[in-house]
């Protein structure tokens, strides 16, 4: 299987992550991609490959200009105001009542305001070379996407920063532009045809839903921690299926914790008949490996071979499948949970 690896991922790196009100080492950090690197680079079945340069076009098909625009500036712009700073964290955060009084496109002109306009959360820093890293790990999804349309029955994408919180207009939950939802409606208007994306990562894919929830050309299938205890808190209840022409094309599986192999690739292969009934002609995966029994922000208890028979179980659907990275924060396994769901897939 072909892997698309870019070294730009090295430039997004946070020191500190401000969550349940404490700072600490960062969970999402360089570290990790490393890590699947080495694993997949020592096994012969992978191929690795470096990624394109896609612009900004395919990513403001999906995202606000304003939001690229944003990213692009904001880290320098903050420190011209506030010299030192080296993760940069929103402390005003624009809920409806403070939104609703600006005109469309009414941004704060302050770059203090500027942060908390296109940002969600605090766990989420903006550092020098975010912007840079979060563009690669676009043109990584991107150039793994065409691996595949260009015939290959699979690829992977060694996405860093991860992408599924990340929605038209915001960043947050480590993420800051959605590489699966960009990639995805790269596939639906270059093609014209139906794509589904199954995000199996812990966290529900907030960002991934929200941009697809109206549409029918894409289905999104997620399984997940259930929100009523998980982040994103919010979203991702099973009740939550689309709106107008999307009515039926979103499809939640919340979780209970603990959750062991058995009941989470019973859930999966469920998933799995859903995608198949839609009938996508191309497949694209939000690998998270935070389901992970010992991962330490999750609560589900899938083991490394259970994650090779999740990817047994997504290989029987026969579709072409552009599988992307998200989260996974046990490091020490990140490597071989990866490798084991890919081989799965058929590597
Ligand atoms: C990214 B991915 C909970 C704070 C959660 C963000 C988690 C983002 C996970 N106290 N912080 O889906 O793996
Ligand atoms: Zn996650």
């Amino acid at each position: 299987m072909k892997v698309v690896y870019n070294a730009a991922h090295l430039l997004h790196d946070p020191h500190v992550e401000f969550e349940t009100s404490r700072t600490h080492s960062p969970w999402e950090h360089i570290g990790r991609a490393e890590a699947i690197r080495e694993t997949l680079q020592a096994d012969a079945r992978f191929a690795f490959v470096d990624p394109s340069e896609w612009g900004t076009a395919p990513i403001e098909a999906v995202h606000n200009p304003g939001l690229v625009k944003f990213m692009s500036e904001g880290w320098q712009l903050y420190n011209a105001a506030q010299p030192g700073v080296r993760e940069v964290v929103a402390d005003v955060f624009y809920r409806a009542a403070l939104r609703d009084k600006m005109s469309a496109g009414r941004e704060p002109q302050s770059i203090l305001g500027r942060v908390g306009y296109w940002c969600f959360e605090t766990t989420t820093p903006l550092t020098e070379g975010t912007y840079t890293a979060a563009r690669g790990a676009v043109n990584t999804a991107l150039s793994a996407t065409r691996l595949v349309l260009d015939g290959e029955s699979s690829a992977y994408g060694l996405c860093r920063p991860p992408g599924h919180h990340a929605t038209a207009d915001l960043y947050g939950g480590y993420c800051f532009f959605n590489n699966a939802a960009i990639a995805a409606h790269h596939i639906a208007s270059t093609t014209g045809s139906k794509v589904t994306i199954l995000d199996v990562d812990y966290h529900h894919g907030n960002g991934t839903q929200q941009i697809f929830y109206d549409r029918d050309d894409v289905q999104y299938v997620s399984l997940h921690g259930d929100p009523a205890r998980a982040y994103p808190y919010s979203v991702g209840f099973a009740d939550e299926t689309g709106s107008g022409r999307g009515l039926g094309f979103n499809i939640n599986h919340p979780m209970p914790a603990r959750a062991d192999d058995d009941l989470f690739v019973s859930a999966l292969s469920t998933a799995c008949e859903q995608i198949a009934a839609f009938g996508p002609a191309v497949l694209v995966v939000s690998l998270g490996l935070d389901t992970y029994i010992t991962d330490p922000i999750s609560d589900l208890a899938v083991t490394t071979p259970g994650m090779r028979r999740c990817g047994e179980v997504v290989r029987q659907l026969g579709l072409p499948t552009v599988v992307l990275q998200e989260g996974g924060y046990d490091v020490a396994a990140l490597g071989a949970n990866v490798q084991a769901w890919l081989v799965g897939l058929g590597a």
